[in-house]
């Protein structure tokens, strides 16, 4: 099935077929009337890059460094949730397949996988946790114990779900988030343990109790302090839109913020992370290591985000379809053609590594000078 593709659209075609439609419905759907979803390519596609000519671009080098880790290129793995409904082997695959290609891997709290057996599969690999703020903080607190335990180098926090989007998709089909239970979460023993009969209680218990602790409305910026005081892992903060919540992010000690509408899940009239990017970074200065997410399909998109000033970018979606095709094979073809296009993108543009990319790239700032 992979011979052929020759690019992630191609990718995600073969994955529709494949997929559940309700599972792929989930991943593929946006909020409301999915003009956020809309909007994050539209955006990238709006915008035009500047080449500088005969700049000697024989040897390019995509090495980037993450939070002080060496990771070989600009583009990492989103913290994606059950990933059982792209291919059984879920994160497992995808963790290896990061490993592979030596890019950052980035594990959700909502994975079907369970942190140790993807710590395992991701080996020596640059890794990250995703962890939402439970209404409970004892389990909170026992997925950072497990991460650290498990060599993640990072705690992402997400900021941007106080209660889920409400996904048009996903209503018509019915589909219910946790229907087939296969959220590692459920088993973690912290979180067993609330449960009246523990290990003995039904699924049905189970998710009842996971539908009381998440989405946590109730959170705000004092649960980042109480993070801050019970980890020494860095933190970095997804779903920030706007410079007041990045210099808020800096101020409760983050030292990375993810630029993210969540793909479009959340909102419809969220604009696209592209445009809002460049305020973003101009706030925070070199405080914090700015990333970006939603939208990102091609090694252009890449490059224009970093020329905008991020360090690197997460793709979901994309490393999803390629599960959905070929497992861990799938998952690296995705890695592999964004990094291809990324190089070819980078060499055309008379660019040999990603931290030479700044505005001086983008047509709109050409033009203004
Ligand atoms: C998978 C459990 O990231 C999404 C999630 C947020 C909701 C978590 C539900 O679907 O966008």
């Amino acid at each position: 099935d992979l011979q052929g593709v020759v690019n992630i659209d191609d990718l995600e075609k073969l994955a529709k077929k494949r997929m559940l439609p309700t599972y792929y419905d989930y991943c593929a759907g946006g909020a409301g009337d999915e003009s956020g979803l809309r909007k994050n390519r539209q955006a990238f596609e709006r915008k035009q890059l500047i080449p500088k000519v005969l700049s000697g671009v024989k040897k390019i080098d995509l090495t980037t460094q993450v939070l002080g880790s060496e990771v070989a290129s600009p583009i990492l793995a989103a913290p994606v949730g059950m990933q059982h409904m792209a291919h059984p082997d879920a994160e497992v695959a995808t963790a290896k397949a990061a490993n592979r290609m030596g890019f950052g891997f980035c594990l959700s709290t909502f994975a079907s996988k369970s942190i140790e057996e993807v710590a395992l599969a991701n080996g020596n690999g640059v890794r990250w946790f995703q962890l939402y703020l439970m209404a409970d903080r004892s389990v909170t607190l026992s997925l950072v114990r497990r991460a650290e335990a498990a060599g993640f180098r990072a705690i992402v926090v997400t900021v941007d779900v106080p209660r889920v989007g409400r996904r048009e998709r996903d209503v018509r089909n019915r589909f219910r988030r946790f229907e087939t239970g296969k959220a590692a979460i459920l088993r973690d023993p912290v979180f067993r343990s609330l449960l009246d009969h523990g290990d003995k209680e039904s699924s049905v218990a189970a998710l009842t109790k996971l539908d009381q602790i998440f989405p946590n409305p109730g959170a705000v910026w004092s649960d980042i302090e109480w993070l801050r005081t019970v980890t020494h892992l860095p933190i970095v903060i997804k779903g920030i839109m706007c410079p007041e919540d990045a210099l808020k992010a800096i101020a409760y000690g983050a030292s990375g913020i993810v630029v993210s509408n969540h793909g479009g899940r959340q909102s419809d009239r969220f604009p696209a992370t592209i445009d809002v990017l460049d305020h973003v970074v101009k706030a925070v200065g070199d405080e914090v290591e700015v990333y970006l997410d939603s939208g990102i399909r091609r090694g252009t998109d890449v490059i224009t985000a970093l020329a905008l000033g991020a360090r690197a970018v997460l793709v979901g979606r994309a490393m999803l379809w390629g599960l959905a095709v070929g497992g861990e094979e799938g998952a690296t073809l995705a890695f592999e053609l964004l990094r291809q296009e990324l190089f070819l993108g980078l060499s055309v543009l008379g660019v040999t590594t990603p931290s030479q990319l700044d505005s001086s790239f983008l047509f709109e700032t050409y033009r203004e000078e």
